[in-house]
């Protein structure tokens, strides 16, 4: 007998969900055996959304392949139900994250600490989302990617959540000129005692090169894997203080922007602050991360490895990527959490001031693409949902400041 499961492990920037068959004689391993076993899956760096655990039984098998190593009934029913749990908390987020602000003795701080530049991004409308032209183009830098990874599918109804483009007027703001390090996480962390998502659940996931621009996903449930050992190695922090923080959630970026007395940016503030006020692709223009054969980004390029750095590099390593105000990093590294629900019809619908985003919603927002993804999902329009709750090692943060 066969049983049909979906199940999900986060989200994206790759594909995480999926609907897997699992014959009912792989079942037959001692729990021992199994909860040995890590869960493995291969997913492909993308512009892929994250949806529910049904949804994602409908229209995920296309767009997946997907390899499972030994997992027992029980194994798959825990995973789901932990993933259902987590939309559920999506659901009373704000209520459940000032509990956790709370628990965590996490009183904002007025001291911003001395290594976190700001940078100051003036009062103004700039162009916000993708016009139908741009989408012409994602479509071209997708089939040029297709080339060297012929498994990625290019569908412009992928990124129909970025049109309309739209004029937005925002009131000035400061924005971290970097990605919230692992020294500066750290700490806040001795500060504070803060725990995170990952040390709590004792989940980690890590993610491994398996082909261009297609990753393996690796389960640990064993505790080994978090902030402090975002690639599963020990001790590794000491030699990524000043990469991006990682494997940390939504939650734990609020936390985090609470006690410097800062808080994370407005979907629409990210993307001004990545893009200044003309519609550009990228940070720097419209042109390739790499051309001119100097690199502009952190991205997955070769396995990752044609920009210098297989999967996270130390923050600000890209100058020629800053963008229009000097900000570092929006494309490319780690992913970022930002404040606002995702809806993926906001734009036709939100306010032109100072939007903050829907009142609710089934994830959050994530912006700017990671060291896994092609070029065209490094572009500062992109958008991501994920369940807050998602950490995995390419997602990280900065925080923002009222003017
Ligand atoms: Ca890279
Ligand atoms: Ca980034």
């Amino acid at each position: 007998m066969k049983r049909k499961v979906g199940f999900i492990l986060l989200v994206m920037g790759f594909t995480v969900l999926s609907g897997v068959s699992i014959s009912a004689r792989e079942t037959h391993k001692s729990r021992k055996e199994v909860m040995k076993a890590p869960i493995r899956i291969i997913i492909r760096f993308g512009k892929e959304i994250f949806t529910s655990p049904r949804k994602s039984q409908q229209r995920s098998s296309s767009r997946v392949s997907v390899r499972v190593k030994p997992v027992s009934r029980q194994e798959v029913h825990r995973v789901y139900r932990s993933s259902s749990e987590s939309s559920v908390k999506t659901k009373t987020g704000s209520r459940r994250e000032v509990k956790i602000a709370s628990r965590a003795n996490l009183k904002p701080t007025s001291i911003v600490p001395k290594d976190s530049e700001m940078v100051l991004i003036p009062e103004g409308e700039f162009l916000m989302g993708s016009s139908e032209k741009d989408i012409d183009e994602v479509m071209k830098l997708c089939e040029e990617s297709r080339k060297v990874a012929p498994n990625i599918q290019c569908d412009r109804a992928d990124y129909k959540d970025e049109i309309p483009q739209h004029k937005v007027r925002l009131d000035a703001f400061y924005i971290d000129k970097y990605l919230v390090t692992n020294r500066q996480f750290m700490k806040f962390v001795e500060a504070t005692g803060y725990k995170t998502n990952a040390e709590k659940d004792r989940i980690g996931l890590i993610v491994r090169w398996a082909g261009n621009y297609e990753g393996e996903i690796i389960t640990k449930e064993d505790g080994s894997v978090n902030w402090r050992s975002p690639f599963g190695r020990k001790n590794e922090i000491n030699n990524l203080l000043d990469h991006p923080v990682v494997q940390v959630g939504w939650n734990d970026a609020v936390a985090y922007c609470q006690w410097a007395g800062k808080r994370l940016p407005t979907e629409a503030e990210w993307e001004k602050a990545a893009r200044g006020t003309d519609g550009r692709l990228f940070p720097w223009g419209n042109e390739l991360p790499d051309a001119d054969g100097k690199y502009r980004a952190n991205y997955g390029k070769d396995r990752g490895k044609a920009d210098g750095f297989e999967y996270t590099s130390p923050v600000g390593s890209f100058p020629l990527g800053a963008s229009p105000y000097g900000v570092m990093d929006m494309a490319g590294n780690v992913w970022e959490w930002v404040a606002d629900w995702y809806d993926e019809t906001y734009y036709a619908t939100g306010p032109a001031e100072n939007p903050q985003g829907p009142a609710g919603g089934k994830g959050r927002v994530l912006r700017g693409g990671s060291w896994g993804n092609r070029p065209e999902s490094i572009r500062t329009a992109v958008r991501l949902r994920s369940e807050p709750n998602s950490g995995i090692s390419y997602i990280g943060f900065r925080c923002a400041r009222s003017y």
